[in-house]
């Protein structure tokens, strides 16, 4: 596949308005240095999306939501729609990342109605998926990922953009990565899935990230891996310099 790449920061529940230094600095270093090959998202909880959005504007920073509710509005006390998050300025939203699964008991169904809320009001979902440990150890975690992809992605995909991330649950937030090999087969069997369902142009052009402990420090090796075409970075898109180290990575 020889889609750009795109590398996502999911600073998950972590960001008070100083956090907004962290982007000066990581615009600073975007617009200084060489410029990057790949898409840069950034994810900030709600409160900061805005100031994000009208931050990141100049130096090509892209916002993003981390989930959005699947009605388009309504009674749904704390929970926000993926108008809401276009309102403010986000083009992307992650739907379906494993906290949300586990932490909120998000099944395939609703991760694939909120990835088609996001469609319908004109974001790009990043639809996370992957494995527990325990699946990995039972040699499931293909087939549980071919579920999930099959269940989660909508056929509005077929026409619009979406983002696939493979996240293995195990990898998340504990320090542990795959392996070489453990990634690049998942990411190839990813790639017939999305091949399987949508045919050769569209599932090539899909792009298939990886997530899970993403690092200064593993991310080239990883993101040179064929058919990762970028990154969902947690702990490591917090400071600028960091993350910015991973997105010069591809
Ligand atoms: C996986 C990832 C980002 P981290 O959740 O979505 O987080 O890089 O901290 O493992």
């Amino acid at each position: 596949s020889t889609v750009s790449p795109l590398i996502a920061g999911n600073w998950k529940m972590n960001g008070l308005t100083h956090s907004l230094d962290e982007l000066s600095e990581l615009a600073r270093l975007l617009t200084t240095g060489e410029s990057p090959r790949a898409l840069v998202v950034v994810c900030p909880p709600a409160t900061l999306l805005a100031a994000v959005a009208a931050q990141g504007a100049s130096s090509g920073i892209i916002a993003g939501g981390q989930d959005c509710h699947q009605e388009p509005h309504g009674a749904h006390t704390g929970d926000i729609s993926a108008s809401m998050l276009a309102d403010a300025g986000a083009q992307y939203v992650i739907v379906g990342h494993s906290e949300r699964r586990t932490n909120h008991g998000e099944t395939d169904a609703v991760v694939c109605a909120k990835a088609e809320a996001a469609i319908g009001s004109g974001l790009k979902p990043i639809i996370c998926v992957g494995e527990t440990e325990a699946q990995r150890d039972a040699a499931e975690a293909e087939s549980v990922v071919s579920a999930q992809l099959a269940a989660s992605i909508p056929d509005a995909a077929e026409h619009h953009e979406v983002v696939v991330a493979y996240e293995p649950v195990w990898a998340i937030g504990t320090g542990r990565t795959p392996t070489r090999d453990e990634i690049g087969e998942m990411h190839n069997a990813i790639r017939a899935r999305l091949v399987d369902r949508f045919g050769l142009s569209k599932g090539e052009g899909i792009r298939i990230l990886y997530g899970g402990s993403l690092k200064p420090q593993n991310a080239r090796e990883i993101l040179g891996i064929a058919n990762v075409n970028g990154g969902l970075v947690g702990g490591a898109s917090l400071l600028a310099k960091d993350f910015y180290t991973i997105i010069s990575a591809v």
